[in-house]
């Protein structure tokens, strides 16, 4: 591991970083129950298990004083109604942050606490999204034929606990209805009452 400053460079326009360590790949057959149209879901996992998203990351010690970063990049595409996103994660250490720099794309960051709160930010080119403790976030591409790239930054103890959401789904959802992206309510939410 590296002990001295280091930089990387990030190389435009496909937005590979020129340093990574850590290379993730989520497809389809990852996402099951998070899309609200399951049988679209089924009909498209059974043509193929198509790749939603990558994430390059800057490998360091998950430790306290650390902090992990890399690249997310969320590819075009939907999900019968429903545009291509992230797992999304509340972080294992509830009261960690984190900031997302958009780099390229068109898109949102769809976020909750544990109180049922929301938030939905718009995510566009050198837009900076800061998501305080305690909130879950996924984000979502909308854009029909570019990725949506961005960069993260967070405490590396941090830790990702993804069961929460596959229980829970998240309250808000992003559409396309016909007339583009639409933040709708997501009729599986389970709210904060109707959890065990
Ligand atoms: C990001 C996310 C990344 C992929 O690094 O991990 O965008 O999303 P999922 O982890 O939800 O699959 C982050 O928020 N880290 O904490
Ligand atoms: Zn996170």
């Amino acid at each position: 591991m590296e002990r001295f400053p280091f930089v990387f460079d990030i190389c435009y326009p496909e937005i590979k970083p020129s340093r990574v360590d850590n290379h993730i790949t989520r497809t389809l057959s990852s996402m099951q129950n998070q899309f609200l149209d399951l049988q679209a879901f089924d009909e498209m996992l059974l043509a193929e298990d198509i790749l939603l998203y990558e994430v390059y990351e800057i490998k360091r010690p998950e430790i306290e004083g650390e902090l992990l970063s890399g690249f997310s990049i969320v590819h075009p595409g939907k999900v019968g109604k429903e545009y291509f996103m992230t797992k999304g994660h509340f972080h294992t250490v509830l009261e960690t942050a984190e900031i997302y720099f958009c780099l390229k794309g068109q898109g949102y960051m769809v976020m909750e606490n544990p109180e049922g709160d929301c938030a939905v930010e718009e995510l566009k080119p050198n837009r900076v999204l800061y998501v305080p403790p305690r909130w879950a976030h996924r984000s979502i591409n909308t854009g029909s034929q570019e990725d949506l790239a961005t960069f993260f930054v967070y405490p590396a103890n941090a830790g990702h606990n993804y069961g929460t959401i596959e229980v829970q789904g998240f309250r808000k959802l992003v559409v396309d209805n016909g007339n583009g992206p639409e933040i709708v309510d997501n009729p599986r939410w389970l709210a904060p009452g109707a959890r065990k």
